[in-house]
Parts: C-alpha cells; sequence; structure tokens
C-alpha cells in the first residue's frame, strides 16, 4: 500500500491521556493505519523501552509507525518515521543521516509546507486546523489554510489540530489524505470505538 493510503487515520500517543502501549493495541484494533509515539518530556531510556514495544504491536498490525521529534528514538527502535516540527532536526539533515525514513514536517502555514515538500519531506502535517488544548504553543492554521496547503503541495497532507467525530466531515472534504488525532480518540473512554467510527467515516471520504 502506498503512503498516502497508509496515512488515513493516524493516531498519536499522549501520556497524559492513556498509558502509549494500552492507546497503540486498542487505535490498531479500531483500524488506525498509522501510529505516532509522541512523549514530549521522559528519560530517553524510557523512551526507547515503550518506542520498542510499539513497534513490535505497529509490526504485527502492518501499520506504519512514527517517532515524534526525537530522530534517535526512531532509528533506535527501528520506527518507519520521524516526525519533526519547524523547530526539530531540518528535514534534509534527517534525510542524509536517515535515508531510508519516512519523514513527516509540521507546518502551520502554506510557506512551511512548500519549504518542507522541496526540503524532501514524505508528507506535511498541516495544523493546527482547529483550537486544541492538546499542544499548548499550537499555531492555528484553519480550515482555509488547510485548503491552500492540500491545494499547493503534491506530497500527502495530514490534517491535525481539534478535530474529531463531528468536525472531521468539513476537513475530509478538502481532499486531505489523512487525520491525526490526539484526544478525540487517547481521551475517548473506549479507544476502539473512537478509532473504528473514525476510520468509517473518514472511509467515506478516501477510498
Ligand atoms: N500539532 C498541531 S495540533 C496538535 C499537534 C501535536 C495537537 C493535536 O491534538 P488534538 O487533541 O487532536 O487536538
Ligand atoms: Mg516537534
Amino acid at each position: 500500500m502506498n503512503l498516502r493510503k497508509r496515512l488515513k487515520l493516524y493516531v498519536i500517543t499522549d501520556r497524559r491521556l492513556r498509558d502509549e502501549v494500552e492507546t497503540v493495541k486498542e487505535a490498531l484494533e479500531g483500524g488506525a493505519t498509522s501510529i505516532q509515539l509522541r512523549i514530549k518530556k521522559a528519560p530517553t531510556k524510557e523512551m526507547v523501552e515503550v518506542g520498542k514495544k510499539i513497534r513490535k504491536i505497529t509490526e504485527e498490525y502492518g501499520a506504519l509507525y512514527f517517532v515524534n521529534d526525537r530522530l534517535d528514538v526512531a532509528l533506535a527502535v527501528n520506527a518507519d518515521g520521524v516526525h519533526v516540527g519547524q523547530e526539530d532536526m531540518p528535514v534534509e539533515i534527517v534525510k542524509e543521516i536517515a535515508p531510508n525514513l519516512i519523514v513527516g514536517v509540521s507546518a502551520s502555514n502554506l510557506k512551511e509546507a512548500i519549504e518542507a515538500e522541496k526540503g524532501g519531506a514524505d508528507y506535511i502535517g498541516a495544523g493546527s486546523v482547529f483550537p486544541t488544548k492538546t499542544k499548548e504553543d499550537a499555531k492555528y492554521l484553519g480550515l482555509d489554510g488547510l485548503k491552500a496547503v492540500v491545494e499547493n503541495v503534491s506530497i500527502p497532507v495530514v490534517a491535525i489540530g481539534g478535530i474529531n467525530h463531528e468536525n472531521v466531515r468539513e476537513v475530509l472534504k478538502l481532499g486531505v489524505d489523512g487525520i491525526a488525532v490526539i484526544s478525540a480518540i487517547v481521551g475517548a473512554k473506549d479507544v476502539r470505538e473512537a478509532t473504528k467510527r473514525m476510520k468509517e467515516i473518514i472511509e467515506e471520504y478516501i477510498k
């Protein structure tokens, strides 16, 4: 399956809401196609331990596995890719060090998205599409900003930020390739059910 299709439902861990391993198991049972390990503050040793467990589970389900921010951890756990923000390791350097890793880059405006594509990014994480409580310093992109990104880059675009079961159709209508979610899935009572329901909505738009 190509990258575009595998990014369809991209679930990101958040230990403030739920244990990472539990999140990943349930999200994959519910049909998540990509997983991102996102741990902002923890000892590297612990990240690698958790990261290796997630590698095993994602492999069993044939899901793509990304590590947020940390190229070293992505390599250590044999992830499929790394996701970097505007202040993280530049995509050009990631590609030099790890040419086989899939690299996603966060963009909160069109300029950042175009530059990421030029720099060799494999996909764009575009957001925040809606206001979010999950990331304190999230910059707002909005639906109009997202539309501009979708229309002006040729690599896959995954939308992120404040997306839930109620508003996701507005995002899908713009022609994104994937939906990245934290709270609407990781913070749900039943992660598996929330994932399954989100996947069904996505598949109304993306075959
Ligand atoms: N990057 C932009 S918004 C965001 C990240 C990591 C948070 C997404 O979380 P939620 O809970 O789905 O809004
Ligand atoms: Mg980052």
